[in-house]
Order: C-alpha cells, then structure tokens, then sequence
C-alpha cells in the first residue's frame, strides 16, 4: 500500500496509527499541504478532496480518513478498530465523529486561511476562532468519556478503537495550537496511556519522513 500523508496532518496521523496497530507497511509519500502540493494538478487528480490523506491499495484510491479506517478494518479485520457490537460500534463511532464531523472540519487548514485571507480576520482573531472550537469539542468529548467511557485505559475499555485514533491525533493538533486542555481530564488520561504504545508512537508526527521541526 501508499500513504499520501503530511507528518502533522491529525486525520493523516489517523491512518498512521490505524495501519501500526494492524502492522500494515505503506510506502510514504509526504505531501506538503503547507506548500499546496495538496492542490497540484497530478495530487489533485488521484484525490478530488484535495486533502490527505489518501491510501493507494494496489489500483484502489482511496481518501477521507474515516473511510480508510473502515476500509482496513474491512480488509485486515484484527485487531478491529470499529467494534462489532451494535452498542459498542455506535459508541465508538460517536465519539470518533464528534471528532471527525464536529472539531476537525471548523479548523482544517483551508478554514483557517479563509478567515485570515478573504475574511480578513487578525492572527488572534484565527486563534480565538480556533479555541473557541476546541474547547467546544473537548468539552462534548469529555462529557462522552465521563458518560460512557467505562474507565479506561482507552476510550472504550482494554483495546484501542477509532475513537482512540481519531482522539490522540485532535489532542496533539490542540497541542500545537497553543490550547490549554487540563480541563479534560479523562480526554488527556487516555492520551497518557496512548503515548506509551508502539502504533501511537510510531505514528507521531516526528517519527514521519517528511518531518520537520
Ligand atoms: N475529512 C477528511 C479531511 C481531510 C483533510 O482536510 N485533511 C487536512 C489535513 S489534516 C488537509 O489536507 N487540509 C488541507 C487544506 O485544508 O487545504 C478526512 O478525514 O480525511
């Protein structure tokens, strides 16, 4: 398989952990979405979103990183990150759309550079925009966790699920944005216990070719 990926794009970052926790090797191609190599004529062409990530299974594209991660899970069933069982299933994708449908889209990059170049919104009007939306995220996640999480060590019990792939990598991009998020206690509890596995750590952003400080 080929990853189309950029090291610090969170939903890049998603399949990252999704294909270590299944041991799936992909050749990597980082796409620089700084530089707008994600809107260059031939990446466009294998990827109408215009966006990473994009998994190539032999003659198969394939973007939009909540498809990919069922897709795995279609092909490579173990270990699964989107349980079987009815209730568990629509728990954990709840919680995974809350990040994937709700927080991530309002602050996606292309947003972003709207509000600050035809809007015309300041630099700490961007940021404000941005925090607004992340604490409005994390603040339904961790009402999520306290209502259904179960205790622990991940989302929902023993196993990673999609949930724990799409939370770890919306935490780092808080992170980077400068969020405070001791207000979500069980949110950065099962990001602790996640930065202690091997798929998480594989898949960090600094451990990706196309890293850069
Ligand atoms: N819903 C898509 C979103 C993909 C997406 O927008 N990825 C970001 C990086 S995290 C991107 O490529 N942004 C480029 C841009 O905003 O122009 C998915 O889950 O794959």
């Amino acid at each position: 398989m080929q990853l189309y990926s950029f090291f610090n794009s969170s939903t890049s970052y998603r399949v990252r952990i999704a294909l270590a926790l299944k041991g799936l090797p992909a050749d990597y191609h980082g796409v620089n979405i700084r530089n707008g190599e994600h809107r260059a004529p031939g990446y466009a062409a294998l990827n109408p979103s215009r966006a990473v990530p994009l998994l190539v299974d032999g003659d198969f594209a394939l973007g939009q990183s909540m498809a990919i991660l069922d897709y795995l899970d279609q092909r490579h069933p173990e270990p699964r990150l989107i349980p079987l069982e009815p209730r568990l299933r629509a728990r954990v994708l709840e919680l995974a759309h809350a990040i994937a449908c709700d927080m991530h889209p309002v602050n996606n990059l292309r947003i972003l550079k709207y509000l600050q170049g035809p809007l015309g919104l300041s630099a700490a009007q961007k940021d404000a925009w941005y925090a607004h939306w992340a604490a409005e995220g994390f603040e339904a996640l961790e009402g999520l966790l306290a209502l259904h999480g179960g205790g622990g060590p991940w989302c929902f019990g023993s196993q990673p699920t999609a949930a724990d792939v799409c939370l770890v990598p919306q935490v780092a991009n808080a992170l980077r944005a400068g969020c405070a998020l001791d207000a979500y206690p069980r949110v950065m509890a099962v990001r602790a216990h996640a930065q202690q596995h091997p798929a998480f750590i594989a898949a960090r952003p600094q451990e990706q070719p196309d890293h850069q400080p």
